[in-house]
């Protein structure tokens, strides 16, 4: 009985670690959606989102889908 529970405790820790590893890649792949103009830099609460998702989706299509920098300098809406 008293192992059947440390297995069982076990599991669970072994699980819940996979579960946020899986979460936290699954973010890291997708830090935000590149389909032209989807967002403005309004729609992001803090500068450093912005620019996550700017650098994401330059990388990802080589090119500044959102007009996130439009002066050009590779910071994201700090004139725009
Ligand atoms: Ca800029």
């Amino acid at each position: 009985m008293e192992k059947n529970r440390k297995y069982q405790i076990m599991t669970g820790a072994v699980l819940v670690m996979v579960i946020s590893l899986a979460t936290s890649f699954a973010q890291a792949q997708n830090i935000c959606a590149c389909e032209p103009d989807l967002y403005t830099c309004q729609d992001f609460s803090r500068a450093d989102e912005a620019q996550e998702c700017f650098s994401y989706c330059q990388k990802q299509t080589g090119a500044d889908v959102h007009k996130f920098d439009l002066d050009g300098n590779g910071k994201a809406c700090d004139s725009n």
